[in-house]
């Protein structure tokens, strides 16, 4: 016999390649800037930024050339590289929610948890907005709210608290390595989205949010497990 437990407080899902891909919008908009520096910079590359922030991923892409720039320099090309990318995400349309993204936010919302975003990116309510799901969090903490990026676990601890929930009564929903980090450093229950072989460090890992069940999460001996997967 299944044993009954209360449900988890929270569910504090990652943005870009969980509920939706600006993971490519970046790529697109990374490249030009690589191309214009004679940078050779592919999806191989870019895949290795995912999670990371702005300035960090300016950094790793920097790398991949061999001339120095100042930090004056560097911020000119983040601002580049971004009014770049804001101008691709103003085209982004609710059409562009990843399979399952909307029912799992407001299965979040029926179970009676809190549900939040925590994202690295500084343009999270934006994209929300393009998205039409704003009103779905009741909380949104990106790197405007944070000072350390993932797998740092401020963003997901900032999250928890602005929730009201102990960490350890949260899920958190992650695509990215660096971000399942971050969700096991802030003692969170880790469901890596993507990849088992890469995303290993997570607790569990599905394919995509079509198989994120909320009510699945369930808490017994102080801990999160999955009920269906245990
Ligand atoms: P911005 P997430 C992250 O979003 C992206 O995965 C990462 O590739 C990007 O560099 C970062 O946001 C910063 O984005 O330039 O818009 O501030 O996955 O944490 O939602
Ligand atoms: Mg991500």
């Amino acid at each position: 016999m299944i044993q009954q437990h209360p449900a988890p407080s929270a569910f504090i899902f990652d943005l870009d390649g969980v509920i939706t891909d600006t993971a490519e919008l970046h790529y697109v908009a990374w490249r030009a800037l690589a191309l214009d520096l004679g940078i050779v910079f592919d999806e191989a590359d870019n895949e290795q930024l995912k999670g990371l922030s702005r300035m960090d991923s300016l950094e790793r892409i920097l790398a991949l050339g061999t001339k120095q720039f100042s930090e004056v320099d560097k911020h000119a090309m983040a601002e580049r590289k971004n009014a770049h990318y804001l101008a691709l995400v103003e085209k982004m349309t609710p059409a562009d929610l990843l399979p399952g993204a909307l029912d799992a936010l407001g299965a979040a919302r029926a179970a009676g948890c809190g549900v939040a975003l925590a994202s690295a990116s500084k343009n999270a309510a934006l994209v929300l907005e393009r998205l039409g799901i704003s009103q779905a969090f009741d909380h949104v903490v990106d790197s405007n709210h944070i000072r350390n990026s993932k797998p740092h676990p401020e963003v997901f601890l900032a999250a928890a608290k602005a929730l009201g929930a102990a960490p350890q009564d949260c899920v958190g929903i992650e695509d990215a390595v660096a971000g399942v980090q971050a969700i096991r450093a802030a003692g969170m229950f880790a469901v890596g989205v993507g990849d088992a072989r890469v995303l290993a460090q997570a607790d569990q890992v599905i394919a995509d949010l079509r198989h994120f069940i909320p009510s699945n999460y369930l808490r017994g001996q102080h801990r999160l497990r999955w009920v269906n997967g245990a």
